[in-house]
């Protein structure tokens, strides 16, 4: 049985990468909903709708543990999906608790989409862990959009991200957290922009171990010792995952 990862386009790739190297022998398979990309700006039953097919979807090819690999959707349906749903789900958010104790400054920043910014798991958990941090957030607008028409590194992206890092750069974050699944590959170019007392973390290993924990919990580890295979479905453009991959993977184009 695979491990079924769904995410609001290709980002959540990373989370896959991620996964795939703590828990190698799995088969994975992941449903990139490219076509109805970014989540953010829809509102939260849209997104619970899509979250919902995605994970019928998913189910339906044997899935037995479904992982939300976009904060996006994590926020607003994750509690959804729990509830109608027997398959144990992992979901991810900004690893604000991290950056928060380790911070020498008291002062990190956070990029991420509008719908996790202004979700209410997100304002809670910057509350709990973050009280005694200031905590600079900036809404990474059209970066995920950049991604998805396969413009990573382009010079509009550059451009970009030198406008939202610079008032964090100025209020001295020492810490920069990727509140998006699509960010971890925007890494390369934020080491060239950022000075390097500034730390970048996001939560894929996290998730990945937690992944592996719930599967163990379950008794859902697959025993085999051949390595898995993964299997990746878009609505968009094959090539844009191919971009992010390489070639070596197994990714179709599936109307969905
Ligand atoms: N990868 C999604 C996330 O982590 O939030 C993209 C967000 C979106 O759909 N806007």
């Amino acid at each position: 049985q695979p491990i079924g990862i769904f995410d609001s386009g290709v980002g959540g790739t990373s989370i896959w990468k991620e996964i795939q190297a703590l828990l190698p022998q799995e088969n994975m398979i992941y449903l990139a909903d490219s076509k109805h990309a970014p989540y953010g700006p829809k509102g939260k039953q849209a997104i619970i709708d899509l979250s919902i097919k995605n994970t019928d979807y998913l189910i339906n090819q044997g899935c037995k543990l479904i992982v939300v690999a976009c904060n996006t959707a994590t926020t607003n349906a994750i509690e959804f999906l729990r509830q109608n749903y027997k398959t144990p789900f992992i979901g991810i958010e900004p690893a604000i608790k991290p950056a928060a104790l380790n911070s020498k400054t008291h002062t990190i920043g956070i990029l991420a989409t509008k719908g996790t910014l202004s979700s209410e798991l997100f304002h809670k958990t910057a509350h709990l862990f973050a009280s005694d941090s200031k905590i600079m957030e900036q809404e990474g607008h059209s970066i995920v959009e950049l991604i998805e028409a396969g413009k990573l590194h382009s010079e509009a992206m550059k451009a970009l991200l030198e406008e939202y890092l610079r008032p964090m750069i100025d209020a001295d974050i020492d810490y920069l957290v990727l509140g998006c699944t699509h960010y971890p590959y925007l890494i390369p170019i934020l080491l060239k922009l950022l000075p390097k007392s500034i730390k970048i973390i996001d939560s894929g290993e996290a998730v990945a171990r937690q992944t592996k924990a719930v599967l163990t919990q379950h008794n859902l580890l697959n025993p085999s010792s051949k390595k898995g295979k993964s299997t990746f479905y878009t609505n968009a453009n094959p090539e844009v995952i191919t971009a992010l991959l390489g070639t070596s993977h197994d990714i179709a184009y599936l109307d969905f």
